[in-house]
């Protein structure tokens, strides 16, 4: 069985080891600063029988316990408040990223890493050049998550089945996000062919403003069952070698006219990353709308690096 380390047994982690282990994915280490990670371990492990899978779940406050992992997860750090925005997180959490990312280059030289923490696209960028990792092998998770909302939106908008709705979110994850419409389809069909213009501008502002509806509901902590699911998703792809084509932050090096920097971008998902990355024809507006998102990565990524 192959090895996940998770960094981080709060909401995200720990609900993300719960998918992995009831998809029977590999053996798993949870790590967190609290002793309560070793109890949410032992709890993931006693349903073992009743879910029907033979993983080993451990959970550890030794970044030791890591060693040799196939692929971690990071999702430790602080999460939002109401009324914050995704880089308000940005000076508590790269300290903690970083600590991870450190471990990781040291127990874990050959991982695949898969970035959740936020401000995601400035905390991937951190992890890449703390490890020195090859771009391939580290992947923010945003894009998925982005995607899987905007289409459940257009599915309750439209009333149809969930599983026919394909959609392309790509930038920051952040507030200047950049849903497609041109590449999200019902069944084949671009949603501009369904819904009138005034619909989908709404469903898009819906879509950029779905993390802080669920903070707002929340109140002390942000959303965890559709990140997790789009973690989950990840995993799997690189574990099976599935090769999806799914939306995640990657490192560009001219694609999209961008360099340096972390952005959501489609990417092919194999056994060693990040197999390819596709460069869309956009439309004026999405390229300008990709630009602001790009502007404010940038901004931030030199922030975090000071
Ligand atoms: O789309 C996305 N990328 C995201 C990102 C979707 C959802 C959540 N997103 C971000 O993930 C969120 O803004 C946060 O920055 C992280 C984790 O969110 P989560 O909801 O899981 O936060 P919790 O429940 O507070 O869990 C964080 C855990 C908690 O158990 C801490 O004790 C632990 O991180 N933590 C640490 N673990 C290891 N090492 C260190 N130093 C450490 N510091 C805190």
């Amino acid at each position: 069985m192959k090895k996940i380390a998770i960094i981080g047994a709060g909401q995200v982690g720990a609900t993300t080891a719960h998918r992995i282990a009831e998809k029977g994915l590999g053996n798993i280490v949870l790590i967190d600063v609290v002793e309560s990670v070793k109890g949410k371990a032992l709890d993931l492990l006693e349903a073992a029988p009743i879910e029907g899978h033979d993983c080993r779940i451990i959970g550890s406050t030794d970044y030791k316990e890591i060693r040799d992992s196939d692929i971690v997860v990071v999702t430790a750090g602080l999460p939002r408040k109401p009324g914050m925005t995704r880089e308000d997180l940005l000076e508590k959490n790269k300290e903690i990223v970083k600590e991870a990312a450190e471990n990781i280059k040291k127990y874990a030289p050959n991982s695949i890493v898969i970035v959740v923490t936020n401000p995601l696209d400035v905390m991937s960028y951190l992890v890449l050049k703390t490890t020195g990792f090859d771009t391939k092998r580290v992947i923010g998770m945003a894009g998925i998550l982005d995607s899987t909302r905007f289409r459940a939106f257009i599915a309750d908008e439209l009333d149809v089945s969930k599983r026919d709705v394909d959609a392309m979110v790509l930038g920051s994850h952040g507030d200047t996000m950049v849903p497609i419409p041109e590449y999200t389809t019902v069944a084949g069909i671009p949603i501009t062919e369904l819904l009138s213009k005034e619909k989908i501008k709404e469903v898009i502002e819906r879509t950029r403003n779905a993390g802080a509806e669920i903070v707002s509901y929340l109140k002390t902590g942000s959303a965890y069952y559709a990140p997790s699911a789009a973690v989950a998703e990840m995993v799997e792809a690189i574990i099976n070698d599935s090769r999806r084509l799914v939306p995640a932050s990657a490192y560009l090096q001219g694609e999209y006219g961008y360099s340096d920097l972390y952005m959501g971008v489609p990417v092919k998902l194999g056994k060693n990353g990040i197999e390819k990355i596709y460069e869309l024809k956009l439309s004026k507006e999405a390229k300008g709308q990709l630009d602001k998102s790009a502007g404010i990565i940038k901004a931030n990524i030199k922030e975090a690096m000071k």
